[in-house]
């Protein structure tokens, strides 16, 4: 299981490349982030998870989230929202927007086999 792992990291960091992933990463920095804009990294065989695992919104709020990964295919699901955003590639951005017109908490899931941790990656939209 641990040779698998350092296997996998391996593939990744010699597809993908560190420097890649930071550049994607300070690209998001430097944008800043509008109101009402979030972003949310992919990156779960290097860390673990999104990088947000809990996004709080206003009720009423357009939100739009800009999504992205740092290194393998993900997906994205918010079921409550009717939301699907298809696949996030590695270094390029997909926007989606939503109005959060319920207050409640709302999970969001990865919804492409992505790695040995893909079940994990999960988190929740806090509408209030
Ligand atoms: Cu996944």
């Amino acid at each position: 299981m641990k040779t698998e792992l350092v296997a996998l990291l391996l593939v990744i960091l010699a597809v993908a490349g560190v420097p890649s992933a930071v550049a994607v990463y300070d690209g998001f920095e430097r944008a800043g982030r509008p109101r009402g804009e979030i972003s949310l990294v992919g990156h779960t065989p290097l860390n673990g998870n999104w990088s947000q695992r809990v996004i709080g919104v206003t009720l009423g709020e357009t939100v739009r989230l800009r999504l992205t990964s740092e290194d393998v295919v993900h997906g994205f699901l918010v079921p409550d929202f009717g939301i699907n955003a298809g696949p996030i590639t590695p270094g390029k951005f997909k926007t989606i927007e939503f109005v959060a017109d319920r207050r409640g908490e709302f999970k969001f899931y990865c919804n492409i086999l992505c790695s040995h941790q893909h079940g994990g990656m999960t988190g929740k939209i806090v509408v209030e």
